[in-house]
């Protein structure tokens, strides 16, 4: 993250650390006991699931503590239409974690789950929303950081569309948001939440995806979660159907 701050522990409880094949690194974000969204572009080289390790409750990247809990991962599940020629357009990610005594995640003050948007759901443009990850705090400085919070707005999708933007590149299941030289999401912070807040409660609007660069002025890209609501549902409940 670009131009944010250091988060308070417990702010984000549902971020997600994930250590990938010991060389690569992404965020996600804590959906349900047992499962954990990201971004597919982080998982198109099919590791072995035996070489990835999903973090909860971390603040600090690399450091485990008190706090934190480490997962194996069970299964990771690309969305129908996703194709590793092109990883950034369905770019979303189902991890499942691995049981240890026959349950995954356990709430504590550090690690809890956020809401899932409902299909209908629809925040304003030029909304406020956070964004939260270990990324590099500048696109130069190819080192992860402790956990770091900022705000961005949501951009209207006809400005984002425009040519001298992101043209077609950004198509109706990507969200765009900032347009600060500021602020930004950047390499590292993948995976990650796009956390939008109602009535006190952050529902998952977007994952961190991609972008021209990092903090460049022009908006960084999202996947646009509600979109992909039918299909988290039904593998979610097919899964606990049959376990
Ligand atoms: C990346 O490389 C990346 N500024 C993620 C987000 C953005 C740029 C790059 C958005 O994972």
């Amino acid at each position: 993250i670009i131009g944010g701050d250091t988060a308070m522990p417990g702010a984000h409880p549902w971020m997600a650390a994930i250590y990938i094949d010991r060389k690569d690194f992404c965020a996600g974000t804590l959906i349900a006991s047992c499962w954990v969204l990201s971004a597919a572009h982080c998982f198109y080289r099919n590791p072995l699931k035996s070489q990835v390790r999903v973090v909860l409750g971390q603040q600090n990247f690399n450091v485990t503590g008190p706090n934190t809990r480490s997962f194996g991962v069970d299964n990771y599940i690309f969305p129908k239409h996703f194709s590793v020629f092109h990883p950034t357009l369905h770019d979303i990610v189902l991890v499942k974690l691995k049981k240890e005594n026959g349950a995954c995640v356990r709430r504590t003050k550090f690690i809890r789950p956020i809401c899932l948007p409902d299909q209908t759901m629809v925040f304003p443009d030029n909304y406020c929303c956070t964004i939260s990850g270990w990324g590099h705090m500048h696109e130069k400085v190819k080192e992860y950081s402790n956990l770091q919070e900022a705000w961005v707005r949501l951009v209207p999708h006809n400005t984002c569309t425009k040519p001298e933007v992101y043209g077609d590149h950004v198509t109706a299941n990507m969200l765009c948001a900032g347009t600060s030289q500021c602020v930004d999401a950047c390499q590292g912070d993948s995976g990650g939440p796009l956390a939008c807040v109602r009535d006190d409660v952050s529902f998952l609007y977007g994952i961190i995806s991609w972008g021209d660069g990092c903090g460049r002025g022009k908006p960084g890209v999202y996947t646009r979660v509600v979109n992909y609501m039918d299909w988290i549902n039904s593998v979610l409940k097919r899964k606990a159907r049959i376990v």
